[in-house]
């Protein structure tokens, strides 16, 4: 039996919101406590939500405190998260440990769809999903993201997968476990830092309104899942594939020299890239999830009519 209130507190304005029918949408904390260093991690996060609500839709910063999900953070919060080296990268199964043993929690896109969807929030935005590892077919990493979008109904906007990730067989997996692909005013799926990745997305997004139809009508009929809507990175702030790919080659060599696997993977290429491109990356990445939330936002004032 579930026993949501033991666990779960929903910020007054975003219970109002999602009460009167108003947007709102989901916003991660990996990305916060674990993605982007300090103090850009939260200045990042706090801008996010400005964006948001300059865009007529109620944000929801998601993470846990104390072994409490909290959907909705505060402003402390945002920035104990964001300053604070005791929080466990959560994803679906870390939530019973952070729970239990009532432990301060970041998100990451499948903690973060898990909890959104116990809130009624169907729209997320964040900048990157986790997916199948390059070389997965000997280390087995493939993100939890894939299976939480498999299962879970909430729309991620992302802008694609980085190529840490292998992009084909990230979407190989999607296709497999029935995840729509929709990629916003282009047919290509985006390789986060990078517009291109020369794979062709499921479908072309023209309008936030078709978004809002296609979500609509795969929950209405109860297809249940994710539903992954890609968003190129704004042309001014992209880096080329052929510039970041080498870079992600070396970070990548760095990680199989000292060890790194499960969790720590991802964070750990994150700070290397950065390392590797004088922060560039860092730039490209804040831009495109400013770009994320604009696009959102669009799409959730479009859904909640
Ligand atoms: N990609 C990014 N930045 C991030 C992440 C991914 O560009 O911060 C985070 C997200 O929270 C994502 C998680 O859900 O990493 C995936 O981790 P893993 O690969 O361990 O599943
Ligand atoms: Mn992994």
């Amino acid at each position: 039996m579930k026993n949501l209130e033991k666990y779960l507190d929903i910020k007054d304005e975003v219970k109002e919101a999602l009460e009167a029918g108003k947007p709102v949408i989901a916003l991660e904390s990996t990305i916060i406590a674990h993605g982007m260093p300090y103090p850009r991690n939260i200045e990042t996060a706090l801008e996010i939500e400005d964006i948001l609500r300059e865009n007529g839709v109620m944000p929801a910063t998601i993470g846990i405190i104390d072994g409490r999900i909290k959907v909705g953070l505060t402003k402390e919060e945002v920035e104990f998260l964001g300053q604070s080296d005791e929080v466990a990268k959560v994803s679906r199964r870390d939530f019973p440990i952070v729970l239990g043993e009532k432990q301060h929690g970041a998100t990451t896109v499948a903690g973060t769809m898990i909890a959104a969807e116990l809130a009624g929030i169907k729209i997320f935005v964040t900048g990157g999903i986790g997916g199948v590892h390059r070389g997965a077919e000997t280390s087995f990493d493939v993100s939890a993201d894939l299976e939480e979008l498999k299962r879970t109904s909430v729309a991620v906007i992302s802008a694609g997968a980085k190529s840490i990730l292998d992009i084909g067989l990230t979407l190989e997996k999607l296709e497999t476990f029935g995840v729509p692909v929709l990629s916003y005013q282009t047919d290509e799926i985006p390789a986060f830092y990078s517009r291109h990745s020369g794979f062709k997305s499921d479908y072309k997004l023209d309008t936030p309104e078709q978004a809002a139809a296609i979500l609509k009508s795969k929950w209405e009929i109860g297809l249940e899942g994710g539903v992954l809507i890609t968003n190129p990175v704004p042309k001014a702030d992209e880096i080329e594939y052929s510039l970041i790919e080498e870079k992600i080659e070396q970070a990548l060599v760095e990680a199989e020299k000292e060890g790194i696997s499960g969790k720590e993977m991802t964070p750990f290429l994150l700070d290397r890239i950065k390392e590797i491109t004088d922060g560039q990356s860092l730039e490209t990445n804040i831009s495109l999830v400013r770009n994320n939330a604009i696009v959102g936002a669009k799409i959730a004032n479009a859904f909640a009519k």
